[in-house]
């Protein structure tokens, strides 16, 4: 996975974002990184559509230059009626940025095989850490703009992941009618699979501390009771709120139970013995772990424990393994978090349990999301996340599924339930094929 990070704080990304009216900003290049050269921002920058320049000096500016047009090394002066030129302070935040626009409406850059030519502000001047400066087209001034230094620390460019980035047609197909709701919860009521001895799929979720994992439980529950329930304590802590394994049933409105418990593990961590041990996972996996069980870093779980089940039998071991990501932070995924998903991957390939990505909070990850949940198959950002998780974590793209979990919400919403009675019937049809592969072996 790539180390190379974004030089903006969170509150410098934001700022920008608001600047720029948008939802998400994508490191594209870095010069410190992929070398200061016209060249090597052309190979990473090209054909991105809407981007946005970023320099920064000595003199704490953060400047640059934002244009919705693609770079392509025409050699032609493009018109952009939306690009602008930008500069803000890193001490003194609370300023209004400084936004210009073009004189020349026929000029907004030069999309020449240089550095970014917005024609007043050539960025890797000469394909050096430079930036030439030149007011007129861009009527500015420079002490505002960089503070006459034009020295160059770090540049860098992102592609503006915006409102308007949404794909023409949908790339997996959702029925949103909302009539539709009640035949995906009688589905899911009526699920049935070949093993008797088995009532119930038993669903794992693991992934790291915040990502959602007890909200998606509640949210569950929340669509079959009727209304926002909170059963499973949530919230954002530095390290795990859950830190019991819970089994949860689900009941229907009729009181029956659904035929699936969900559960609910410590967060992951990166650092060792903290988090979800790797050892209390595999127990988890193979039935060993009783509900409630309070987890301890520091010492897994050991055999000789009361809450060690010594016989677990099918119904108590996990039939499919669903990792929770945060959809705003798979870029942010450290490798040292990549390694342990890694061997919890292999863990479980080990003991055949088939794996799926839940990818929550789609709508802090972009905001046309947000605005409309039924754009989630349409938006650029949400499925750029999906194919990176898909690699990163060696799954197919089918097995990837985006949710929005309730977190603040007071009433349900159909939009938000479609969506995750729609993750449901993917986690029992995956433990479906579990039961299968079983089926096979007993030939
Ligand atoms: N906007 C938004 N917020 C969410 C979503 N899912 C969870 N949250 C919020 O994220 C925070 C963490 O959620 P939890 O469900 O506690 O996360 P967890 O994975 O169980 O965390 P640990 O138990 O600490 O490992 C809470 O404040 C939730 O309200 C979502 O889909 N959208
Ligand atoms: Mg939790």
């Amino acid at each position: 996975m790539s180390t190379v990070t974004s030089r903006l704080s969170r509150q410098q990304e934001k700022q920008l974002c608001f600047l720029l009216n948008c939802s998400r900003l994508s490191l594209l290049f870095k010069a410190s990184v992929h070398g200061y050269t016209a060249d090597a921002f052309h190979r990473r920058c090209d054909r991105q559509g809407p981007t946005v320049t970023v320099a920064y000096n000595n003199s704490y500016f953060i400047f640059g230059a934002y244009t919705s047009k693609d770079y392509a090394q025409t050699g032609q002066n493009i018109a952009d009626d939306k690009a602008f030129v930008f500069s803000f302070n890193e001490r003194e935040m609370k300023k209004k940025p400084l936004r210009v626009v073009s004189t020349e409406a026929q000029r907004s850059f030069v999309d020449a095989n240089t550095g970014p030519n917005f024609v007043s502000l050539l960025f890797l001047h000469n394909n050096t850490a430079t930036v030439y400066s030149n007011p007129g087209t861009y009527n500015f001034d420079p002490v505002e703009m960089h503070g006459n230094d034009l020295q160059l620390t770090e540049f860098e460019v992102y592609r503006v992941e915006g409102a308007g980035s949404l794909m023409e047609k949908p790339w997996r197909n959702i029925h949103w009618d909302f009539e539709k709701k009640k035949g995906l919860m009688d589905m899911i009521t009526g699920w049935k699979h070949g093993m008797s001895s088995v009532k119930k799929a038993r669903i794992l979720l693991v992934g790291p501390v915040g990502v959602g994992k007890s909200s998606f439980f509640n949210s569950i529950n929340s669509v079959f009771k009727g209304y926002v329930s909170n059963q499973a304590n949530t919230g954002c802590a530095g390290t795990s709120l859950t830190t019991q394994f819970r089994a949860y049933s689900i009941k229907t409105g009729g009181g029956k139970f659904l035929p699936l418990t969900l559960c609910d593990t410590m967060g992951l961590e990166e650092g060792l013995n903290a988090g979800l041990d790797i050892d209390d996972f595999a127990s988890i996996l193979k039935g060993h772990v009783q509900d409630k069980y309070q987890f301890n870093p520091s010492m897994p779980l050991q055999t000789e424990s009361p809450a060690f089940c010594k016989e677990p039998e099918l119904k108590d071991k996990i039939h499919t393994v669903v990792y929770v990501i945060d959809t705003c932070k798979v870029k942010l995924l450290s490798d040292k978090m990549m390694e342990k998903l890694a061997a919890f991957r292999r863990k479980t390939n080990q003991l055949g349990i088939p794996q799926l990505v839940l990818l929550t909070k789609v709508d802090e990850a972009c905001s046309a999301v947000a605005s409309d949940l039924r754009s989630v198959y349409q938006s650029h950002y949400i499925y750029k996340m999906v194919q990176e998780v898909s690699v990163n974590l060696g799954v197919s793209l089918s097995a990837v599924i985006p949710v929005k979990n309730y977190s603040e919400e007071l009433e349900l919403d159909p939009k938000t339930d479609i969506l995750l009675l729609n993750a449901v019937i993917q986690m029992l049809r995956t433990t479906e094929s579990y039961f299968d592969d079983l089926y096979q072996e007993d030939d």
